[in-house]
């Protein structure tokens, strides 16, 4: 029997490094995203490496988008074992009373709609074949605000009260619900916050080791492959000098 793992958010960061890190688990996979090219490449990289990828190209934010999406999986790719609810983003880095509601916005319908969307559509059938797992990534965003960080915070603080609802509500099943929360993680995510200014990008891991998306693919595969009377409710990864969304020592 395939395992199959659909991950939204796969054509980059932490999504594309849980992609591979599924794939060498032996997972066939369903990769999500809007950026079709970018999609085709990571499904040609693993299929050459003999890995099944199935790609749906949609928006998390156009629930109707995603409905035809999650309909259109073939019989044989409707058992999915694990659901890796990744697709997000951060918009901005203002003081509250500044910000751009329309980047609000975005982050909300991003980041806690669209993961509604996509748990609403998996997790039935995980539900009724009494078996499954959801990986939301939150973030130690969500534990605590931090400076100019408000709505995105909101809405990882969100992530977890989401999963923690989830959890309670299959609770008489078998289906297991994990809350991912990573820290400082080297990716495309400040590119997208400041809007393209990669310079700024940039700064934010300047004096510190960050993590990276393989490290925190390593930590989703491990929640996976507990034993099934193990559930890894929530787990908070940290780059080694960062002590939680406010305090980072960076070397000068
Ligand atoms: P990236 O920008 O590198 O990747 C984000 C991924 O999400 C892309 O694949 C993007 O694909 C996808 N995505 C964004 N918006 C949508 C959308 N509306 N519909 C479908 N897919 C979408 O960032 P990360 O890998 O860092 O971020 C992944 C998750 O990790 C996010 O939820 C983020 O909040 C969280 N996180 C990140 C941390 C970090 O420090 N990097 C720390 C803590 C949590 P495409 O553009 O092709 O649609
Ligand atoms: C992403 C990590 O600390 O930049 O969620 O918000 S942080």
């Amino acid at each position: 029997m395939m395992k199959i793992a659909l991950i939204t958010g796969a054509t980059s960061g932490i999504g594309e490094a849980c992609a591979r890190r599924f794939a060498e688990g032996g997972y066939s996979l369903i990769l999500t995203a809007r950026r079709a090219d970018k999609l085709a490449a990571v499904k040609a990289e693993l299929e050459a490496k003999g890995t099944k990828v199935l790609t749906l190209v949609f928006d998390v934010r156009d629930a109707e988008a995603a409905k035809q999406a999650v309909d259109s999986i073939p019989a044989e790719w409707q058992n999915i074992d694990v659901l890796i609810n990744n697709a997000g983003l951060a918009l901005g880095l203002d003081k509250e009373y500044e910000g751009d509601p329309e980047d609000w916005n975005t982050m909300i319908d991003t980041n806690i709609k669209g993961l509604l969307t996509m748990t609403r559509l998996i997790v039935p059938a995980m539900v009724k074949r009494n078996e499954g797992h959801v990986i939301n990534v939150g973030s130690v965003a969500g534990d605590a605000a931090y400076a100019c960080g408000n709505v995105y915070c909101a809405t990882k603080a969100a992530v977890k009260s989401i999963s923690d609802g989830l959890r309670i509500d299959v609770a008489d099943t078998a289906v297991r619900v994990t809350n991912l929360k990573p820290g400082l993680v080297e990716t495309n995510f400040s590119n997208v916050r400041f809007h393209g200014d990669n310079e700024r990008a940039d700064k934010v891991y300047k004096g510190i080791k960050p993590l990276t998306g393989a490290d925190i693919a390593d930590v989703a595969f491990y929640a996976a492959s507990a034993p099934k009377h193990v559930q890894i409710a929530e787990v908070l990864v940290l780059a080694t000098h960062q002590a939680n969304g406010n305090v980072i020592h960076r070397e000068a």
